[in-house]
């Protein structure tokens, strides 16, 4: 199985996901960012991640990663039960669009635009908008993680995108803090940032 990667990307998300699986994978870094690219990620609009496994090929991260749950039957990461799996659900939905969405905007305008494009209204328009986000975290901290005791697949998007929300400067409490760091601590996710960073 071949994933196409680049550094700091979403591609972790996917790296993640095998390291908790405990499946070996190999990876390609793509020439993400460069006018005259070497490596080029098969992905239709070039885009990371990317996945081949043998004749199938999958794009879109969140595609990929219920690939690789189903494929591999994940007992915890994705549970089979229809009333966990229900809260797997709700906890990515949110995370790949209610939360995401301010804060990639945010992250886009600190640090992929170029700087003379970068507006301060935006700046300030998707800081506010972060924040009101993470106020409404579907996270409850009594709980280690999102959808109870077990770590799942909701929590891999909720966590890359709260740490995107570090990055930016966003102001996260303390439990918020603790559960971004007890997500990072994974042995998985430890290795899947190595390997993705290569
Ligand atoms: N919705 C896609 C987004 C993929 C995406 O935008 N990836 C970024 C890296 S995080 C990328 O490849 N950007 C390069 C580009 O848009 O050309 C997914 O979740 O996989």
């Amino acid at each position: 199985m071949k994933i196409y990667t680049y550094p700091k990307s979403r591609s972790l998300r996917v790296l993640w996901t095998l390291e908790e699986l405990g499946i070996s994978y190999d990876t390609v870094k793509v020439d993400l960012l460069e006018q005259q690219p070497n490596v080029v990620s098969p992905h239709p609009r070039g885009k990371v991640p990317f996945m081949v496994d043998g004749d199938i090929s999958i794009e879109e991260t969140l595609a990929i990663c219920l690939y690789l749950c189903e494929k591999y039957k994940a007992t915890t990461l994705y549970s089979s039960e229809i009333e966990k799996r229900a809260s797997i659900h709700a906890g990515l939905s949110f995370a790949l669009t209610d939360l995401e969405s301010p804060i990639w905007n945010l992250l886009k305008q600190l640090v992929f635009i170029p700087q003379a494009q970068r507006s301060l209204e935006i700046v300030n328009y998707f800081k506010t908008e972060s924040s009101k986000v993470i106020r409404q975290l579907p996270y409850d901290p009594r709980n280690m993680w999102v959808t109870g005791d077990n770590f799942t697949l909701a929590d891999i998007f909720m966590s890359h995108t709260l740490l995107w929300a570090q990055l930016c400067g966003l102001e996260l409490n303390a439990d918020i803090n603790d559960y971004i760091h007890r997500a990072t601590s994974r042995p998985a996710y430890l290795r899947a940032q190595t390997r993705n960073n290569q």
